[in-house]
C-alpha cells in the first residue's frame, strides 16, 4: 500500500524548549521524511511490493543484492523508522512507567546504565544510522546500533526506542556534538509511556 507521511503528534515548535527546534522538525519531518515517502512510493509502483505493508516490504527487501530492492528497502525502512521516532518523543516529559523501569533495571542494572549504553551506541555508530532499545524474540532487552536505514524488524526484534543519529537529526541544534544530542534526547525528549507501550 502507498506510504503516507504521518502528521507529527505535536506542533513543530512543541519540542523547542527541550532541545529539538522548530527548524529541525520542519526539515526533518516535512522534507527528509517526506522524501522517503515520495521516493518509496515511486519505487514500489508497479512492483510486487505495491500491495504490501511497510513492515512486509522492509523484511522482504532487507539484504537483497538487487539494486532496485536496495532502494525500496532504504526508503521503506526510513519511512517506518521516522514514523516510530516522532511517536517516541513528546513535549510532556512523561515519567517512566514502573513496568519499563523494572525491565530496564533487570536487563542493564539501572536506568542510568541503560542510558549510558544507549548513548554510547549512538555515539559509536560510524556515519549515519540509529541507536535502538530492542526486545529480542526471547524477551530480553538489548541496546543495538544499525547503519543507514536498517532497523530491528530486520532481525525479528521489537523496537522499543530508536534515536536517529543521521546528521540531519542534530546538526541544526547541536552542530557536531552528537553525544550531547543523545544525552538530551534521553533526558528530555523521550516519551517513556510510548516506549513502555511497546514492551
Ligand atoms: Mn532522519
Amino acid at each position: 500500500m502507498a506510504f503516507t507521511l504521518p502528521d507529527l503528534p505535536y506542533a513543530h515548535d512543541a519540542l523547542a524548549a527541550l532541545g529539538m527546534s522548530k527548524e529541525t522538525l520542519e526539515y526533518h519531518h516535512d522534507i527528509h521524511h517526506k522524501a522517503y515517502v515520495d521516493n518509496g512510493n515511486k519505487l514500489i509502483a508497479g512492483t510486487e511490493w505495491e500491495g504490501k505493508t511497510v513492515e512486509e516490504i522492509i523484511v522482504g527487501t532487507y539484504n537483497k543484492t538487487a539494486v532496485a530492492q536496495n532502494g525500496i528497502f532504504n526508503n521503506a525502512s526510513q519511512h517506518w523508522n521516522h514514523a516510530q521516532f516522532w511517536e517516541m518523543m513528546g513535549p510532556n516529559g512523561a515519567a517512566m512507567p514502573g513496568e519499563l523501569e523494572s525491565a530496564l533495571t533487570e536487563s542493564f542494572g539501572s536506568v542510568a546504565k541503560f542510558k549510558e549504553d544507549f548513548a554510547a551506541a549512538g555515539a559509536g555508530q560510524f556515519g549515519s544510522g540509529w541507536a535502538w532499545l530492542v526486545k529480542d524474540a526471547d524477551g530480553a532487552l538489548k541496546v543495538t546500533k544499525t547503519e543507514n536505514g536498517v532497523n530491528p524488524l530486520c532481525f525479528g526484534q521489537t523496537a522499543l526506542l530508536g534515536c536517529d543519529v543521521w546528521e540531519h537529526s542534530y546538526y541544526i541544534d547541536f552542530r557536531n556534538k552528537r553525544p550531547a544530542y543523545l544525552t538530551n534526547f534521553l533526558d528530555k525528549l523521550v516519551n517513556w509511556e510510548n516506549v513502555a507501550s511497546r514492551l
